[in-house]
């Protein structure tokens, strides 16, 4: 059977967070939607809510096993090859150490998955969009990004590099029509800080008490801005600070 398509957007990370607010976002544009992720029971769960409107593939991988990425990709059935936006949201942070005190298990997580699982979805799907002279490329990077704090030197390495490759990228793409939009949150209430604390939920909830911290929508917002943008437009990097904060560790709380 062969279906005829809207545009296509892969969503790393679709699961929980911003990659979850951002595929219910894109159903507004109408982008068919690839959702990744590990949890499939999550997957299965956004499908069914988002199939109503617009048609929903899952891929289940973890970002840091080079073959299940590319095997994952390259299983796309034909109809879903021509990707035209990639969300490359999967990441998290590990642990809050210094690195004298860190988990060299803690820095692998990070550094694999922000950093080399992120180049391995990149890698397997730019080929068609060069093939295409067509596409867009956002990386959700981090205020972590654009400044080092202590205790997280290794998770902001990470986004660091993210800011670096989408630099490099849009050096190396322009050329062939593919736009790249780097996108920086602040403090973002999610599970974000639930996996940094191992599921301490209680550590994790202080860490957003005090101050009314961003939504994942409003994550989804900017990002869905820059997807629509005209052509002559690139949206090349965008820092968004919860209202009450101007630094990563600066933060106005109110007792
Ligand atoms: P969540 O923990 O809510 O979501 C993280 C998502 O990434 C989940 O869907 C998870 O899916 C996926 N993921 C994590 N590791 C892997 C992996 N190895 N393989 C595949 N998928 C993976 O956090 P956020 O939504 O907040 O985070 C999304 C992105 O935003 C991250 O890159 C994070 O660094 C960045 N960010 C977050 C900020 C915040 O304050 N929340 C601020 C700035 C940036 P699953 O577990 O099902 O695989
Ligand atoms: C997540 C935001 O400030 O905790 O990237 O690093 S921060």
């Amino acid at each position: 059977m062969i279906l005829t398509m809207n545009k296509i957007t892969l969503i790393t990370g679709a699961t929980s967070g911003i990659g979850q607010a951002t595929a219910r976002k894109m159903v507004e544009s109408k982008h068919d939607l690839i959702i990744c992720g590990r949890r499939q029971e999550r997957l299965d769960a956004l499908k069914a809510e988002l199939e109503e409107n617009v048609k929903v593939y899952t891929l289940n991988f973890d970002v840091r096993n080079r073959e299940a990425v590319f095997a994952a990709i390259e299983s796309l059935p034909e109809e879903w090859k021509a990707i035209e936006v990639l969300v490359n949201n999967a990441g998290n942070a590990h642990g809050l150490d210094t690195v004298a005190g860190g988990d060299v298990d803690d820095w692998d997580a990070m550094i694999d998955g922000n950093v080399k699982g992120l180049l391995y979805v990149t890698k397997a799907i730019i080929p068609g969009m060069i093939e295409r002279q067509k596409g867009h490329i956002v990386n959700i990077s981090s205020v972590a990004g654009k400044y080092t704090y202590e205790k997280g030197v290794v998770y902001c390495a990470s986004k660091h590099s993210v800011e670096a490759i989408s630099e490099g990228l849009r050096l190396e793409l322009t050329q062939h029509g593919i736009k790249i939009t780097n996108v920086c949150p602040g403090a973002v209430n999610t599970e974000f800080s639930e996996v940094r604390f191992k599921g301490d939920k209680e550590k994790a909830d202080k860490v957003y008490e005090g101050f009314e911290a961003l939504k994942a929508e409003d994550i989804a917002d900017v990002i869905s801005y820059a997807v629509k943008a005209p052509a002559r437009v690139t949206l090349a990097d965008v820092t968004i600070y919860a209202g009450a904060q101007a630094a990563p560790t600066v933060i106005y709380k109110q007792d």
